[in-house]
């Protein structure tokens, strides 16, 4: 029997095919941790009509969070939160408007009432780690899942062999 593909928890969407290597690290870290997700090219402002179908249809496809990247005026992590109440976290990605500070300040300064939670400009994976944090919180599997990714991190800095000289102090 061919084996089924779990659904979609976490929508991840940008506004160009070219924000893909950015945000192709989110879903490269959720697949680390085994969080099944899709990941879109559509633009808020050329496609707004299939953006909207995206998001309506999206909860009930299992998706429970977003991670929303884009650039310049970078207006798309703000529209999907406009449309849902589920978490929206958003992706600043660089542009060459000093080295994208025009999409971190975009999408960090929503004003009251629609949050969307911001990571670091190109923050892709701790998109990532943010929204299996928020779907751990009912997924006892996908919490320990979390903690051993991070004893995992941990350990590989106490093994760098830069530090050999320090694993025998106290
Ligand atoms: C935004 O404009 C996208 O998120 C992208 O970061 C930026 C440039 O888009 P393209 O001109 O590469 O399609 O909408």
């Amino acid at each position: 029997m061919a084996a089924q593909k779990q659904a979609a928890r976490v929508g991840i969407v940008c506004g160009s095919r070219s924000d893909f290597p950015i945000m192709e690290k989110a879903v490269a870290m959720l697949g680390t941790l085994e969080v099944p997700c899709e990941l879109h090219a559509i633009s808020a402002h050329r496609a707004p009509d299939l953006l909207f179908r995206f998001i309506g249809g999206a909860e009930e496809r299992g998706i429970r969070v977003f991670i929303a990247g884009a650039g310049g005026a970078a207006h798309l992590p703000g529209v999907v939160a406009s449309k849902t109440i589920l978490p929206v976290i958003g992706v600043p990605i660089a542009t060459q408007v000093n080295g994208g500070l025009d999409s971190l300040l975009s999408i960090v300064q929503m004003p009251k009432g629609i949050p969307v939670a911001t990571v670091a400009i190109g923050g892709a994976e701790n998109a990532a780690l943010l929204a299996a944090e928020i779907l751990a919180l009912g997924d006892p599997a996908l919490r320990d899942r979390l903690r051993a990714f991070r004893d995992a991190q941990t350990r590989a800095i106490e093994e760098d062999a830069s530090n050999a000289d320090l694993r025998s102090t106290k």
